[in-house]
């Protein structure tokens, strides 16, 4: 069995992630390959109920090293009941947020030491790392404006422009260090040529 790929959709607020998955759960399917959708924090009853913790506007203030933990306990179950599976049986497997995020909101946004991120990074994830990850960037503004319209927002929705600002450069940067995986993609542009621009990228790892 041909083990699948692992496709994660990455960016700030409002950016698109979710629109685009679906996008490219068709495309794939499309082309007669496997695919679950998946997302982080999340994916499994458990790490869903992590979720909804770190979510809750409502929360007491969380400590930074909890959040950091909760992210990875959360991805820890994700990857050993959900992500590693579903690769072993060769289903592709797109997923909305994973460790980018963390080295972005933690670790941009929260200031958290790269080296403890990638400590946890080590031991929860193994040599797993996704095969292909698409970041989708656009002004902080404009994402917010997209997440406000929707509706009510989370707890990490409610920082501050400069969090966001902290976030976005640390996603960039992370497209920086890994260019042959992190593809980036100019979400402040109409839907269609955000999905050619995709569609562009994910036919390579067709072939
Ligand atoms: N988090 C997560 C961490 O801090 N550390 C971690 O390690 C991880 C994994 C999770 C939160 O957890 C944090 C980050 C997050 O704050 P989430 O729900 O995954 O939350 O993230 P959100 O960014 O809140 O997800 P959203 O659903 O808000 O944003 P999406 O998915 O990027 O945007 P989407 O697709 O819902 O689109 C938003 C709106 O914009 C429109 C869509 O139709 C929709 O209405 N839209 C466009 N409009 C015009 N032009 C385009 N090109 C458009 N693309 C989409």
């Amino acid at each position: 069995m041909i083990r699948g790929k692992f496709i994660t959709l990455e960016g700030g607020e409002g950016v698109g992630k979710t629109t685009n998955l679906l996008f490219i759960k068709d495309y794939l399917e499309q082309h007669h390959i496997p695919v679950i959708v998946t997302r982080e924090p999340g994916g499994t009853r458990l790490a869903e109920k992590i979720r909804a913790l770190l979510l809750d506007k409502d929360s007491e203030a969380i400590s930074e090293h909890a959040e950091l933990l909760l992210m990875f306990a959360a991805r820890a179950q994700h990857i050993k009941h959900v992500i590693e599976p579903a690769l072993t049986r060769g289903s592709w497997v797109l997923c909305d947020r994973f460790t980018d995020a963390t080295y972005a909101y933690q670790g941009g946004g929260r200031n958290m030491k790269i080296s403890t991120i990638e400590c946890l990074e080590n031991l929860v994830q193994g040599n797993l790392r996704p095969d292909l990850t698409l970041l989708l960037d656009a002004p902080v503004e404009i994402g917010m404006e997209r997440a406000r319209e929707r509706g009510m927002l989370d707890r990490f929705e409610l920082e501050k422009i400069s969090f966001f600002e902290q976030v976005r450069r640390a996603y960039l940067l992370q497209a920086e260090l890994h260019p042959e995986r992190v593809k980036l993609i100019k979400a402040n542009q109409p839907l269609s040529d955000v999905q050619r621009a995709i569609v562009d990228v994910i036919r390579v790892l067709l072939r």
